[in-house]
């Protein structure tokens, strides 16, 4: 069985909208495509780099004093006994273990899939502020107390005016409009009709904003109807899918 590490939110397991890190929903969206079982164990903050030293995840970046910085998702394989750590070298990993199940980094695509997913964040637009602006808000119940004190420690979190707010939500639209362009309106998916890495990539900022703005909100209901309908069907192809996600609600509350 694999087991998936992610920063734990306020909403509870059960809950398909539950999932803060963009990174680790592109492994969630990857495991449902691969139709693979995996337990979700989740993490406050101030307990990744203990739960990662302690299974042997890797850090996956430097902090600015020059020390590692641990980070979700890292997942381990028991059937393997593998632990892996950075979102694209887990997909890479889960393509090489499991050669009979969709390849989500095809034949010949990894340096752009890498770059795709490297580019994403810029690609669609920051969240950083508009989410910092919603935990200032409405949003704050969905961070853990724990989680909030690490994020405020880093710096304060952004408030924005209404008029920077739709800046912000003018930039994402546009991002993901210039990759709407780029795509054939008849093709769901990055690759056209085949899956890969880098619709997870889109998937994973999608998923993770509606998180905070959940399907009743004018924000997710204005993407779904952003660029004829193509997001919402990525939810779709996502949410057609069985589920492969296994909690266990004592061990998320111990
Ligand atoms: N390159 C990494 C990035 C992962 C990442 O930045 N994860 C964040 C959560 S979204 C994290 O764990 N941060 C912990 C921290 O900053 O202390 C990947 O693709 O997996």
């Amino acid at each position: 069985m694999i087991t998936l590490y992610d920063v734990k939110s306020t909403l509870p397991p059960s809950d398909p909208r539950c999932g803060y890190s963009p990174f680790s929903w592109r492994v969630r969206f990857v495991l449902r495509f691969k139709g693979l079982s995996y337990k979700h164990h989740f993490l406050e903050y101030p307990d990744i780099e203990g739960a990662a030293k302690l299974l042997g995840a890797a850090p996956t970046a430097t902090k600015p004093d020059g020390s590692p910085r641990y980070t979700v998702p890292f997942i381990h394989d028991s059937t393997t006994n593998k632990v892996i750590s950075n979102s694209f070298d887990i997909v890479e990993y889960l393509d090489a273990t499991y050669p009979d199940t969709i390849k989500m980094i095809p034949e010949e695509t990894r340096l752009l899939q890498k770059v795709f997913a490297d580019m994403e964040p810029t690609l669609i637009g920051q969240l950083h502020a508009l989410m910092g602006n919603a935990f200032t808000k409405d949003a704050s119940h969905l961070v853990t107390p724990r989680n909030m004190e690490v994020m405020t420690a880093r710096g304060p979190l952004s408030v924005l005016t209404e008029q920077e707010e739709k800046e912000n939500w003018d930039r994402i639209k546009n991002g993901l409009g210039g990759l709407a362009k780029l795509m054939k309106d008849e093709d769901p998916f990055v690759m056209g009709k085949r899956v890969s890495l880098a619709d997870a990539a889109v998937f994973g900022r999608l998923a993770c904003i509606r998180w905070v703005w959940n399907e009743e909100t004018d924000e997710w209901k204005g993407i779904m109807s952003w660029h004829g309908g193509r997001w919402s069907r990525l939810f779709e192809a996502y949410e057609s899918l069985p589920e492969v996600e296994r909690y266990n609600e004592a061990e998320i509350e111990a």
